[in-house]
């Protein structure tokens, strides 16, 4: 671990790729992870526009309910090893699948949001864009004042990523020195393409999960634990 230690602290260009495993410490459910089932559903049967056009309601208990465990969550030192990283190097990237608002609570600045943010309402029909952080929202499903359907913010299965975050995401990743990934299952496409991204461009590689994952062979470094507790004592 040292020797990695040192590497990153020398390292100018260094992109740290996120999922749902950094917030489990602050007691979020993972996706694919116990509690990541809600009711009887899994996530990739309501995370998609489909789902929302058949039940806006059901779809949005479910968000409102995420919502209402991730008001309560604190960032924990994972995200917050992080904004200290971004504070330090001026060529740090970050790059988050999740939609908790986590790291930013934890200070970090730029966070490029590949799968969108929760706390973002869009309508479906005028296309305003607006946070709100209420939670309980008062009404399921929220509307907008032209009267259309209110939207949650993020990129659900089938849909395309925000094209200038996931274009900066991409480039980071190819121009990468280190790239660490993050509390990812590495699953969902294109965002774990990220990682071959980096290969590509020469990135050594450092992932950081307890469990093992389909890049933990190809990797040069998987560090098996949570990131809690690798991050502060990588990065320190
Ligand atoms: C796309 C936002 C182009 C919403 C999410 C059929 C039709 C259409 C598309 C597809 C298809 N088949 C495949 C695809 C592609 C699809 C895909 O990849 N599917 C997967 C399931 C196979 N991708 C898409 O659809 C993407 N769009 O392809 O567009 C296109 C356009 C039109 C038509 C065709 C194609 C969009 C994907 C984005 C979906 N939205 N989230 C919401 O959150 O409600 S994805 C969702 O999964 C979350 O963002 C989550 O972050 C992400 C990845 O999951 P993880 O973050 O990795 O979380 P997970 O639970 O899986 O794992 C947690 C990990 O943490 C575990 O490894 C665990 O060990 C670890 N852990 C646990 N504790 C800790 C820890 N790690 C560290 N510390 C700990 N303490
Ligand atoms: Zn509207």
């Amino acid at each position: 671990m040292k020797e990695l230690r040192q590497r990153i602290a020398g390292a100018r260009r260094i992109v740290a790729f996120t999922g749902a495993g950094i917030s489990v410490e602050s007691g979020i459910p993972t996706f694919r992870g116990p509690g990541g089932l809600w009711r009887t559903y899994r996530a990739e049967e309501l995370a998609t526009a489909n789902a929302f056009h058949r039940n806006p309601r059901l779809v949005w208990e479910w968000y409102d309910s995420r919502r209402q465990i991730m008001a309560q969550a604190e960032p924990n030192a994972g995200h917050r090893a992080l904004a200290a990283l971004e504070r330090r190097c001026g060529g740090f990237t970050l790059v988050t699948q999740n939609i908790d608002g986590l790291h930013n609570r934890a200070g970090s600045r730029r966070v490029l949001k590949v799968h969108g943010d929760i706390w973002r309402l869009r309508c479906m029909d005028c296309e305003h864009e607006a946070d709100d952080f209420r939670t309980p929202m008062p009404d399921l499903p929220p509307r907008c004042q032209c009267g259309g359907l209110l939207r949650p913010g993020v990129v659900w299965f089938g849909e395309y990523l925000p094209r200038d975050v996931w274009s900066e995401a991409e480039s980071a990743a190819s121009g990468a020195e280190v790239f660490l990934t993050i509390g990812t299952s590495a699953v969902v496409y294109p965002a774990a393409g990220l990682i071959d991204t980096a290969r590509r461009g020469g990135a050594l590689i450092v992932e950081v999960n307890p469990q093992e994952t389909p890049y933990s062979q190809s990797v040069d470094h998987s560090l098996r634990g949570p990131a809690g507790e690798i991050l502060p004592e990588l990065l320190g």
